[in-house]
């Protein structure tokens, strides 16, 4: 997959380089508008830093309307975990899923599907970016990310998140999904823990029981499959040290849209 990524890296890292002097002039407009918003989705040749002075830590993807729902969400990557124990669960509904998170915080915990179900919710309707090329306006129902930190309490230390999915990569079962975010996009209001799309139940195909949705992020860092949550300093010890799945294999980091 992402085989179009090196076409379009190109053809962003042109864009922004004309479009560099409108950067750094920071003008919030600007970075609400479709044409910047799509020249800043390759992220690729700012810096993090330089893309935190555009997109300052309480601004807001862009929410939309029921009319605006993409007719169907389509599912990309795994679509079925290739994992026994997954579809164990899968097939008692969830009911004896859990998440952990845990990591760096002070107060590690363990939580099932019907209490996170039970935690205030958010709903909101956004439009997911793929780089091989595909976007879906979807119905996003979840618990904010926020919620679980406040009750484990994360460690001064902590600077990241890392969400850990039950999906393994390679045919032999391993070398599972991973993603992660740094505490600005953890704490913010659109960072959500999704059980919901479109009204139904999250399905299968689209990372159920649990997925991230963290709006401001291309969809590669949309993690499905939630098995684990783990707050960290760096994440130099996990598996490539990149900090994602793609990460791991070059694709950039911080994928700010
Ligand atoms: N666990 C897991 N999460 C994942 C993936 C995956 O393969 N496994 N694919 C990512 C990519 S590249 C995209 S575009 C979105 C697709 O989400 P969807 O299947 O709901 O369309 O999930 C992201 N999260
Ligand atoms: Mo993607």
């Amino acid at each position: 997959m992402m085989a179009h990524l090196p076409d379009r890296r190109k053809f962003f890292g042109r864009m922004l380089a004309g479009a560099g002097a409108m950067a750094l002039a920071g003008c919030d407009k600007l970075s609400h508008s479709e044409t910047f918003t799509k020249i800043l989705s390759a992220g690729e040749s700012l810096s993090h830093n330089a893309h935190r002075l555009l997109s300052t830590r309480k601004s807001m993807a862009q929410e939309f309307s029921e009319a605006d729902l993409s007719p169907s969400f389509r599912s990309n990557g795994t679509s079925s975990p290739n994992s026994p124990d997954y579809h164990a669960l899968a097939k008692n509904g969830f009911a004896d899923w859990a998440l952990e998170v845990g990591g760096l915080v002070e107060k590690p915990l363990k939580f099932s599907l019907t209490q996170i179900q039970q935690m205030p919710s958010r709903t909101q309707i956004t439009r997911h970016d793929c780089v091989e090329g595909w976007s879906a306006i979807g119905k996003w129902k979840g618990t904010p990310l926020h919620e679980f930190l406040s009750l484990v309490k994360p460690k001064p230390e902590a600077r990241f998140v890392v969400f850990y999915c039950a999906d393994p990569m390679k045919a032999d079962g391993t070398n599972f999904y991973y993603e992660s975010i740094d505490m600005d996009d953890a704490y913010h209001v659109q960072t959500i823990l999704a059980y919901a799309l479109n009204d139904q139940t999250l399905p299968i195909k689209n990372g159920a029981p649990i997925r991230l949705r963290v709006e401001r992020m291309l969809g590669y860092k949309q993690a499905k499959y939630l098995t684990r949550i783990e707050l960290v300093k760096s994440f130099d010890h996990i598996a490539g040290g990149k900090g994602g799945y793609w990460e791991d294999t070059g694709y950039e980091w911080y994928a700010g849209i």
